[in-house]
């Protein structure tokens, strides 16, 4: 959008910025059935107007009127409308849907340029006064539009339809960071967007000072921790998340990181850092739905983030901190295996647990196990012996073990040092013996 938009200094703290975003999707819809009712082709308000429409969702309607009017008794109707769909506590889909209903002037079911210069216009108009005080000009409105309208028309078809827009706002950064800064949250697009260019910036890192020794691709530990200090981001750390991020990737008497170990802890490492969109050091439901959300690539119920918070949040603060969720995402080990190990598992545990209660039956637990081990160990093996005995044996240990009829994630997960060990000395008997 070439920087139109971020010109705007959005000031967060501003109240009237702030108490946007407390506007509900269902009262902006009464509004504009309401203004369709009773406003009749007026696009201009006066104070009456203005609070007679716009009470119900606006705190402080005298003061919203003052700064939008920019002293001159009259606000626009489609700037104020524009300004408050875009901030709502609603999904980027529903915000994209209503300014389509509201600038499709004509009914005809697409946007045209006109149209478009209209929505640029109305939005951009409003949030210069809401941030800087400064609007922008009609030239600079319409050269926007039309380098957007461009964008946007793939099928140049010369008008817009609901879906081109909708992916174009799906893919585009700007007007997402727009948004979630306006409502306080991020859509987990954005999040994905943040994340793959953050991703891209340390695998450069990483390829830069590769090479191949014995087969693999690795990187020196020493060179490596010089490189990521460059990084900004990096630079901010305190000395023991760093400690902990290179811990991540490599035992801490190897010299050596492999590329595998690398992404897989910069990728935990920057779902984490992407997903505080308010830079609190912690994330809430709120941010973690977002986190699991990108990952997935799909929007998670709440039902998932709970369980999720349940398993990690033990102790019930409502938000969860980056060393507790490096330990969940990585199980709580540094080693490659064991992080293999446990994510299946973890896996498993979840598709089981249909009715996210958090806890399922140990019989469950003992059919999870023997798939999850079996699919481990012979692809580890490369003979076909019948392990199944074996692993029948490593399971109803545990089962006994734990004489619980039911466990949960927790208490399943303090079983894994013996897990590692058995299977440990399973494959050493395997290798010797089968
Ligand atoms: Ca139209
Ligand atoms: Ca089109």
């Amino acid at each position: 959008m070439g920087g139109l938009l971020t010109r705007y200094k959005l000031n967060a703290s501003d109240p009237l910025v702030a108490h946007l975003k407390e506007a509900r999707a269902r009262d902006i819809d009464e509004t504009m059935e309401y203004y369709t009712v009773n406003y009749p082709n007026t696009y201009t308000l006066n104070y009456e107007d203005f609070d007679d429409l716009f009470s119900p969702i606006l705190s402080d309607v005298t003061s919203y009127f003052d700064r939008l009017s920019q002293n001159t008794e009259q606000v626009d109707l489609f700037e104020t409308l524009a300004l408050i769909v875009l901030a709502c506590q609603s999904t980027v889909q529903w915000k994209v849907e209503h300014l389509f209903q509201l600038f499709d002037f004509d009914n005809s079911g697409t946007i045209d340029m006109n149209e478009l210069v209209m929505t640029i216009g109305a939005f951009t108009r409003a949030l210069g006064k809401i941030g800087t005080g400064i609007v922008p000009n009609k030239s600079t409105i319409f050269n926007v539009a039309r380098q957007i309208f461009d964008e946007i028309d793939k099928d140049e078809s010369k008008t817009l339809s609901l879906e081109e827009i909708q992916t174009w706002t799906e893919n585009n950064e700007e007007f997402q960071e727009i948004m979630a800064i306006l409502s306080s949250r991020q859509s987990f697009q954005l999040a994905k967007i943040k994340f793959d260019k953050k991703i891209t910036v340390f695998d450069e890192i990483f390829q830069k000072i590769a090479e191949i020794i014995g087969g693999d691709k690795v990187a020196h530990k020493n060179i490596l921790i010089e490189e990521l200090e460059k990084i900004e981001e990096i630079q901010e750390l305190e000395d023991a998340e760093v400690q902990l991020l290179i811990k991540m990737m490599a035992d801490e008497n190897s010299e050596l990181v492999t590329e595998d170990n690398y992404f897989e802890a910069m990728k935990d490492w920057v779902a984490y850092s992407v997903s505080d969109f308010l830079k609190t050091g912690k994330l809430d439901k709120v941010e973690i739905r977002v986190l699991m959300s990108f990952q997935r690539g799909k929007e998670v119920t709440l039902d998932k983030v709970e369980e999720v918070m349940r398993a990690v949040d033990t102790e019930k603060k409502g938000y969860i901190t980056r060393r507790e969720w490096l330990q969940y995402a990585s199980g709580g080990d540094i080693h490659h295996e064991s992080r293999l190990l446990r994510g299946n598992l973890r896996r498993a545990f979840n598709d089981c647990d249909v009715d996210g209660s958090g806890s399922i039956s140990s019989l469950e637990i003992e059919n999870l196990m023997k798939e999850v081990l079996r699919g481990l160990i012979l692809s580890k093996i490369d003979h076909n012996a019948d392990i199944d005995d074996l692993i029948n044996g490593i399971t109803s240990d545990i089962i006994h073990m734990s004489e619980k009829p039911e466990l949960s994630w927790l208490e399943f997960k303090k079983f894994f040092p013996i897990i590692e060990e058995k299977i440990d000395s399973t494959q050493k008997f395997i290798k010797e013996y089968l």
